[in-house]
């Protein structure tokens, strides 16, 4: 007699294709500002409220120079030759920028709305 008994059972995968979607855009907006020459380049700037602000502070001049927004509680000092940043999340609202060392040259405005 020839009996075979053995029965493969074959598992059947369906393909299964998950679609992850999801663009989570968290980085906010990028403000750069460059201190220069004792003035702001730009002396406006615009954000959105509620959203993260990221301030680049670009010093390519020959001394310190500072980025503060007294409202925000930034106060940021940037040394020569360097770059610096800050991050804060603002209200809407107007507010007033200027450098700690060159307040009478260089300023600008935040508007946040
Ligand atoms: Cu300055």
């Amino acid at each position: 007699m020839f009996s075979a008994g053995l029965f493969a059972a074959c598992g059947g995968g369906g393909g299964n294709s998950d679609t992850a979607s999801g663009d989570t855009a968290s980085s906010g907006t990028a403000l750069t500002v460059n201190a220069t020459d004792f003035k702001f380049d730009p002396t406006t700037l615009t954000a959105k409220a509620g959203e993260a602000v990221t301030f680049t502070i670009k010093n390519d001049g020959k001394v310190t120079h500072n980025l503060t927004i007294e409202d925000l509680k930034v106060d940021q000092d940037v040394k020569d030759g360097k770059t610096a940043s800050q991050t804060v999340t603002p209200k809407a609202g107007s507010f007033e920028y200027h450098c700690n060392y060159h307040p009478a040259s260089m300023k600008g405005t935040l508007t946040v709305s």
